[in-house]
């Protein structure tokens, strides 16, 4: 059921790996001032050392190729490579130790897939207003060039800002994550309004200064629950659960592919709370303005973190002008569905493949990576977990229904994630790994899980099948050829 060229990856993000929060120059970035600041994090946790990924990257290395990963997806620390967040001074033990990561992956024959934001500021820059400035955009994509004029030669898979959703909410209305900002009904479209405005900015330099040469693709990734109404019958519920598509999904995803604005149903739903909340002046939700870079059309393919279902029904307001109060919609977990380790995180594989057939119908049909998906581990700790090796294999059969019965172009899929690291506010209390790794243990060694053996198993499978296709279309026999490749192969037949 899978293409030839199908990505197998996995995923890790450098400030959940790295450790080397003050190495070599590095500068310090907003989750290193709120883990330090203490409070926000499970037992005052810190990333300081993490996997320490920055000295241990030969391990992660052979865990990939255990895996037998295609493709690995990584992101770049800004202020490891630019400090203060400027290109006014480039830490050039930065650029040498990512060179090494991708000199590395391309020998093995495994593509990096770079992200160039997942969630670490440099703290210089959050000094500034961070991402409720509006000049926050600009700076971007000054990082955004120097990583492609640095990296750009040999990556060609980039997302440039991961999951602008849960930074503008955990970090500016909840202020649960960096930087810790607890400011309701109104910082977080303001930063979700500027990370997209960053977003495309970076895309029309790539498009026009590095894609000619280098010709890669880039695209922002987009995280969402898929959801659906308690009672299917219930207009109220049915109501909610678009209501809250608009705003996870939708949010991001209708400016980059359907309007180059807000979806309607999330503008007019905001702005008639303000209305009752007598909050005056412009609409909460910024507009975009007609001189700046075009927001429709910067993203080559879709790029989707997902984890879990919701059921939907109408709430009822919360009395406070807050993102909750604006989608009015509260999210029921099914008793039926089993929890895995985080309250949030209830194991539904099927989906996965709803929100891929409503991608496909929604968003024009796009070319999508499933960037994020993955299973967690709260206490004691289970190398044989079995429960996750069972959601491994549904999950990657929802994919190939996906892809076989539903016709969704999913190029590939990440695990999240290659390694146990810092689960953000959870610390090291969630283990979202494929290895495991004791992190009491000074030598931090790596283990595999035996989820990890199992996906290993399916992308040797995979590797096989296309190989065996390859003999026999060499050989001239089309029918088992056809067999093997799947829908793909026909329809280049047909
Ligand atoms: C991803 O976000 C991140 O990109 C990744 O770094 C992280 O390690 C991974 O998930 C696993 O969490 O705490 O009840 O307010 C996934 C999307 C959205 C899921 C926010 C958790 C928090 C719910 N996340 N949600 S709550």
């Amino acid at each position: 059921m899978f293409p030839r060229d199908f990505a197998w990856g996995a995923g890790t993000a450098a400030y959940q790996i790295e450790g080397g929060w003050q190495a070599d120059g590095k500068g310090p970035s907003i989750w290193d001032t709120f883990c330090h600041e203490k409070g926000g994090v499970f037992e005052e946790q810190n990333g300081d050392v993490a996997c320490n990924s920055y000295e241990l990257w030969d391990k992660d290395l052979e865990c990939i190729q255990q895996l037998g990963l295609t493709h690995y997806r990584l992101s770049l620390s800004w202020a490891r490579l630019l400090p203060d967040g400027t290109a006014r001074q480039v830490n050039q033990k930065g650029v040498q130790y990512y060179n090494k990561v991708i000199d590395d992956l391309l020998a093995c024959s495994v593509s990096p897939m770079v992200t160039l934001y997942h969630f670490d500021l440099p703290q210089a820059l959050q000094d500034q207003g961070g991402w409720k400035s509006a000049g926050i955009a600009s700076l971007f994509d000054s990082y955004a060039k120097f990583c492609f004029q640095t990296f750009g030669d040999r990556v060609k898979l980039w997302i440039t800002v991961n999951e602008p959703h849960v930074c503008a909410k955990l970090g500016h209305e909840d202020g649960i994550h960096a930087p810790g900002l607890k400011e309701p009904g109104v910082a977080a479209y303001l930063v979700g309004h500027n990370m997209l405005r960053a977003h495309a900015m970076a895309w029309h330099s790539y498009d026009a200064f590095y894609r000619p040469t280098q010709r890669g693709a880039v695209s922002l990734a987009i995280n969402s629950d898929w959801f659906e109404p308690l009672r299917p019958g219930r207009k109220e519920d049915i109501a909610a659960a678009e209501r809250d598509l608009a705003f996870t999904l939708g949010w991001f995803a209708w400016p980059l592919f359907v309007t180059g604005d807000y979806p309607e149903i999330m503008r007019s739903a905001i702005d008639s709370q303000s209305e009752m909340f007598g909050y005056g002046g412009a609409s909460r939700l910024p507009r975009f303005l007609k001189d700046e870079p075009a927001i429709l059309g910067t993203a080559d393919f879709f790029a989707l973190n997902y984890y879990t279902l919701r059921k939907v029904k109408a709430a009822g307001g919360t009395g406070q002008m807050c993102l909750k109060n604006d989608r009015d919609a509260e999210e029921v977990l099914d008793p039926s569905w089993s929890i895995c380790g985080v309250s949030w995180l209830a194991v539904v594989p099927h989906g996965l493949r709803k929100l891929l057939k409503y991608i496909k119908d929604t968003f024009n049909h796009p070319a999508v990576y499933i960037t994020e998906n993955g299973f967690s581990q709260v206490g004691p700790v289970q190398i044989e977990d079995v429960q996750r090796c069972g959601f491994y294999r549904d999950v990657i059969s929802e994919v190939a229904k996906a892809i076989g019965e539903d016709g969704v172009d999913v190029r590939g899929y990440f695990a999240w994630s290659l390694l146990d690291n810092f689960e953000w506010a959870d610390g090291f209390s969630v283990r979202f790994g494929l290895f495991h790794i004791d992190f009491s243990d000074a030598k931090l060694s790596r283990t595999i899980y035996h989820s990890g053996q199992e996906y290993a198993k399916m992308i040797r499978k995979y590797k096989k099948a296309i190989e065996m296709s390859a003999m026999y279309s060499s050989s001239g026999n089309q029918r088992v050829s056809k067999r093997i490749h799947g829908r793909k192969c026909q329809d280049k037949e047909a």
